[in-house]
């Protein structure tokens, strides 16, 4: 079954995906039999690639240990991703100093709006696919539990779970990008979903400036978001928001090499993706140079509902590419200095 599946994979010319360009025959000879204590096998973290051949990455680490089981494909991963090679060190948590994060768009003219997020993974629990109902739960408590204790007046909120959501509500809170999507088919055929929607919910903040993500792709997402392009405020929330967490008597998941751990290595190290929803209508409009353009400033650009959706009325989600190997000031610095120049282009176009 499963040689049959990586065959088609490997015939697909529609198939673009890294797996498929890194994970030759001989590899794929090499790993087939190897297992992580916990079980967790070759399948489990390419089978979502297989099944879905539309995939930019392809993988999951099903635990945390798969990360070194299967290191000469995710090492071949995380490098052509990141950046990243075999013999780095992913350094220091290092913020640095927030008076050089500025408002990207003070005029309001192209920028509506800026989100930091990260990802964090709770000590003694594996990942998404291993996770059994009771941790879950247990995860769900545990975090909620934190977030309900804070003291930071603009981070207190509300906990909704997901299982005593209506759909209404489900359905705008995702809509205001609030809200991770239901039925995402890469994670579903990495076995992300089981027991859904138990376990799952988000914690907002009245604002609505500061969100947590709990069970969806990782056991914890930091959100830190606002209308605009102020990225000192945007960012200087999140980092009060991970102190907070941090001090909680939470302990997350961080390897010696690889920086923070999550379920996807696209998010090892910082786990930060920091993005702005813009619009760059003159820029946007000649494709081929919006996206070299984006390229050269280790920019990604996704569809205005996240990743794998289309533009909407010309709106682009715009974020750092790279997150691990560089400190979490680099990366939203990334960001900043990326965006800058992008809307100084689109300035100069006719
Ligand atoms: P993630 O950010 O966790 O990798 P997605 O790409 O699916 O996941 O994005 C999650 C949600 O966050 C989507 O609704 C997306 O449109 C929204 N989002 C991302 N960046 C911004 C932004 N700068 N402003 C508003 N919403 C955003
Ligand atoms: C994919 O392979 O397309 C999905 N598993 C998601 C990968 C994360 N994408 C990204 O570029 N950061």
């Amino acid at each position: 079954m499963m040689r049959k599946l990586f065959t088609e994979m490997q015939q697909d010319p529609q198939c673009n995906s890294m797996l498929k360009r890194v994970l030759n025959k001989d590899l794929f000879e090499r790993l087939i039999n190897r297992r992580t204590r916990m079980g967790s096998s070759l399948m489990d973290v390419i089978r979502s690639g297989l099944m879905n051949h539309d995939s930019n990455i392809g993988v999951y680490a099903p635990d945390p240990e798969a990360y070194q089981v299967f290191a000469d494909l995710f090492n071949r991963i995380i490098e052509e991703y990141h950046g990243f090679g075999p013999d780095e060190r992913h350094p220091a948590s290092d913020f640095g100093k927030l008076t050089d994060f500025i408002d990207l768009d003070p005029e309001n003219k192209f920028i509506v709006s800026t989100r930091i997020r990260c990802g964090r993974s709770v000590k003694n629990y594996p990942f998404n696919p291993c996770l059994k109902e009771k941790q879950y739960k247990e995860l769900e408590q545990k975090i909620s539990t934190v977030l309900a204790k804070g003291n930071d007046e603009e981070l207190k909120g509300t906990y909704l779970p997901l299982v005593t959501m209506s759909k209404e509500e489900q359905r705008r809170l995702i809509d205001q990008h609030y809200l991770f999507k239901e039925g995402d088919r890469f994670l579903q055929t990495a076995n992300a979903c089981r027991f859904w929607p138990k376990g799952r919910g988000i914690f907002l903040n009245k604002a609505r400036t500061f969100m947590v993500w709990i069970n969806e792709e990782d056991h914890i997402r930091i959100i830190s978001m606002q209308e605009g392009g102020n990225v000192g405020q945007v960012f200087g929330r999140l980092i009060r928001a991970i102190r907070m967490m941090e001090s909680s008597g939470l302990e997350f998941v961080r390897d010696q090499r690889l920086g923070y751990l999550t379920f996807c290595p696209t998010n090892l190290g910082t786990t930060i993706r920091a993005s702005v929803m813009i619009r760059l209508p003159k820029l946007s409009s000649q494709k081929q140079l919006f996206e070299s353009t984006a390229n050269k400033f280790n920019l990604q650009i996704r569809g205005s509902k996240g990743e794998h959706t289309d533009s909407d009325e010309g709106m682009y989600d715009i974020s750092n590419r790279r997150r691990l190997g560089l400190t979490e000031y680099d990366a939203v610095m990334e960001m900043q200095r990326g965006v800058q120049q992008l809307i100084e282009m689109e300035k100069s176009m006719k």
